[in-house]
C-alpha cells in the first residue's frame, strides 16, 4: 500500500491519526500543493479530482476520500474499533461524522477557500462569501459546546472517527482564524484533550 499524503492539509491527516491510533504504518509519497503537485497528470491519474489522500493498494486498486480510506483500513485491521462497536454505536459514530462534516467542517473550510492564500489563484475568492461561513462555524461551534456538556468524546465513550473528522477541522479553524472562543468551555476542554493525544502529531 502507499498513501499520498499532504502533510500540513486536513484531510491527510485524518487518515494519519487513524492509522496512529491502530498502531499501523503505510508507505507514504508526499503530494506538495504548494508546487500544484496534485493537479498535474501523473496525480490525476490517481485522483481524477486532485486531492489528497489516495490510498494506492498492491494491486494498483486506488481508493480516494479520507473516510472511505478509514473505513478500508477498519476492516482489515478491526482492533481497535474507531467506527463504533455496536449496530448502534456504528449509527451514531455515522451520524455525528456527518454532522460534524456538514455543520463545523464545511463552514471552516469554505472561509479559507474564499480567504486563504493558499486559493488565490486556485479558485475564485468572495471575502462576503468567506465572512458569511465564519459566522455559520462560530453558531455551529456555539451547538458542539452544548452537545459536550458531560461527554468525554462526541459520538460514544470512546474516541472514534467522530473525534478525528472534528479535531483536523478545528486544526484548520485555528490555522485560519476561526478559532473556538475560549467562553465555549464544553469544546475548549474536548479539543484540548484531543490535541494532547500521543497520536495528534500524526
Ligand atoms: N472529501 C475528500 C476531500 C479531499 C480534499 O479536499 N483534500 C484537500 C486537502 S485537505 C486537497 O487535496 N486539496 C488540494 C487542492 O485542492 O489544491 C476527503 O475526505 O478525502
Amino acid at each position: 500500500m502507499l498513501l499520498y499524503d499532504m502533510t500540513s492539509a486536513m484531510n491527510p491527516r485524518r487518515v494519519r491519526i487513524f492509522l496512529a491510533e491502530k498502531g499501523l504504518s503505510i508507505p507514504t509519497c508526499q503530494v506538495d500543493g504548494l508546487k500544484h503537485e496534485n493537479t498535474q497528470p501523473a496525480f490525476l491519474e490517481k485522483n481524477s479530482l486532485g486531492k489528497v489522500p489516495v490510498l494506492e493498494l498492491d494491486d494498483g486498486t486506488l481508493l480516494t476520500e479520507s473516510i472511505a480510506i478509514c473505513r478500508y483500513l477498519e476492516a482489515l485491521h478491526p482492533q481497535r474499533p474507531l467506527f463504533g462497536r455496536t449496530a448502534l454505536e456504528q449509527a451514531q459514530v455515522e451520524m455525528w461524522t456527518r454532522r460534524l462534516e456538514f455543520e463545523i467542517v464545511m463552514p471552516i473550510i469554505t472561509n479559507f477557500r474564499h480567504t486563504g492564500q493558499y486559493w488565490i489563484g486556485r479558485s475564485p475568492q468572495e471575502p462576503l462569501c468567506g465572512e458569511y461561513y465564519q459566522a455559520r462555524a462560530f453558531e455551529a461551534f456555539e451547538w458542539l459546546d452544548r452537545e459536550l456538556a458531560g461527554k468525554e468524546f462526541i459520538a460514544a465513550d470512546h474516541y472514534t472517527i467522530a473525534d478525528i473528522v472534528a479535531q483536523c477541522g478545528f486544526l484548520v479553524g485555528k490555522a485560519t482564524g476561526t478559532r473556538i472562543p475560549p467562553e465555549l468551555k464544553e469544546l475548549t476542554r474536548w479539543y484540548s484533550a484531543m490535541v494532547a493525544r500521543p497520536t495528534a502529531r500524526a
